[in-house]
């Protein structure tokens, strides 16, 4: 009797209005570099992939805003972007530290995890909460706790971040970046159309360049415009798959649940090679200096690992990855070292392209203390 009550109420929340929020934190490498350097909050500021080849060579990760009005944005040449700020001299460019934005990304989202029904980590500065049950599926009350969490991330880690609150996921996305930076966007059932309809089509997630084109060329420039197709124009244009999915997302639809998530922890050292290559030789030497240094903080931070995975950045700047789950958990860097050159060795078989930067990733990683005390019961 009890179960069905609460089954019930289960049903009925999904048939009613859910509350999603999706936060984003704001221009997120560059801020976290501005937490430990406030002085660089008035200047323009870019967080730099340099490449190992030496001098500017690299690619721009992100940068804050002052740095994104002179036309720098994630991606473009470190030359470009030092060219676009030619007359800022009081403009900074910043090696990327990984492990510091993974320790205020690990700060910011314990924060955030408690204060959700149902949590879902999508990257370092992103994830989506269900709250529909702590709101009662109430849009003013979701608004007060959307300003709370943001006031409390602001008090304890000095990172804002951007709000997105509505009942789905979709909506939550488009939300979150619409006012961009410092937040907090607002969108109830009833207002999902009159908040979809004026924005441009690259506003919704899944809508690339060319999606974009194709229906600009079609005469289409507006979520109203797209409104105006029908299902099976749009199946017939895009394929059922796209085709469906846009049709729904135009109006606001979406109904995928908020999937419990935790942030997954794993290790991973990248490096760009003196040449591209795929020269198995080369490649192993490379892959066996990675690993060693993987090793090093695995054993730093005391961990084994159950799963070995290689990353390729070809010349053409794709990428290709290979993983692998070992039978057990081990601290074995000859095991490491096997399993990546093994990975390697299978990924050059049908390679065509060379290699630019070359990975090695150990993830599903546990305390050996923990580990060694469990097997010694069996
Ligand atoms: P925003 O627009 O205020 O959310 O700015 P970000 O920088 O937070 O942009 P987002 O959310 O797309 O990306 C989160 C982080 O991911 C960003 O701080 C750096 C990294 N990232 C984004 N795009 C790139 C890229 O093209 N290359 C590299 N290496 N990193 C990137
Ligand atoms: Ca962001
Ligand atoms: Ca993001």
């Amino acid at each position: 009797m009890h179960d069905t009550v609460i089954i019930k109420a289960g049903i009925r929340r999904i048939l009613e209005t859910r509350i999603v929020f999706h936060i984003d934190f704001d221009y997120f490498y560059a801020q976290c570099e501005e937490t430990r350097s406030p002085e660089l909050r008035t200047k323009p500021v870019c967080v730099c992939v340099f490449s190992d080849r030496g001098g500017d060579s690299g690619a721009i990760a992100t940068a804050n805003y002052t740095a994104r009005k002179y036309g720098v944005k994630s991606g473009i040449p470190i030359s470009f972007a030092k060219k676009r700020l030619k007359d800022r001299e009081d403009a900074v460019f910043l090696p990327v530290d990984f492990d510091f934005y993974s320790e205020m990304s690990e700060n910011a989202m314990s924060i955030i995890e408690k204060r959700a029904d149902t949590f879902e980590y999508v990257s370092r500065d992103e994830a989506y909460l269900d709250v529909s049950e702590r709101t009662d599926g109430n849009f003013e009350k979701a608004g007060h706790l959307a300003q709370q969490l943001k006031n409390t991330i602001r008090d304890k880690t000095k990172l804002s971040c951007s709000i997105g609150v509505s009942p789905n996921k979709l909506v939550s996305k488009i939300a979150s970046d619409f006012e961009k930076p410092d937040g907090l966007t607002i969108v109830s059932q009833d207002k999902v159309a009159g908040f979809l309809e004026p924005l441009k089509i690259r506003s919704i997630p899944g809508i690339g360049i060319k999606t974009e084109a194709r229906l600009t060329g079609m005469g289409f420039e507006t979520v109203l415009d797209l409104k105006r197709m029908d299902v099976f124009s749009l199946n017939k244009e895009f394929g059922r798959k796209t085709g469906t999915y846009i049709y729904n997302a135009v109006r606001g639809i979406d109904q995928r649940p908020v999937k419990e998530r935790k942030a997954s922890v794993q290790y991973s050292k990248i490096t760009t090679l003196k040449i591209d290559s795929k020269d198995y030789q080369f490649l192993h030497e490379n892959i066996t200096e990675l690993c060693s240094q993987v090793h090093d903080v695995l054993k730093k931070n005391n961990q084994a690992f159950k799963s070995v995975g290689i990353q390729f950045v070809q010349s053409d700047m794709s990428n290709k990855s290979r993983t692998r789950m070992l039978k057990s958990s081990t601290s074995d860097i000859k095991e490491l070292q096997r399993t990546a050159d093994q990975l390697l060795k299978e990924a050059l078989e049908s390679q065509t392209r060379t290699i630019r930067r070359l990975g090695v990733k150990v993830s599903e990683l546990s305390d050996v203390q923990g580990q060694s005390d469990i097997t010694a019961y069996f």
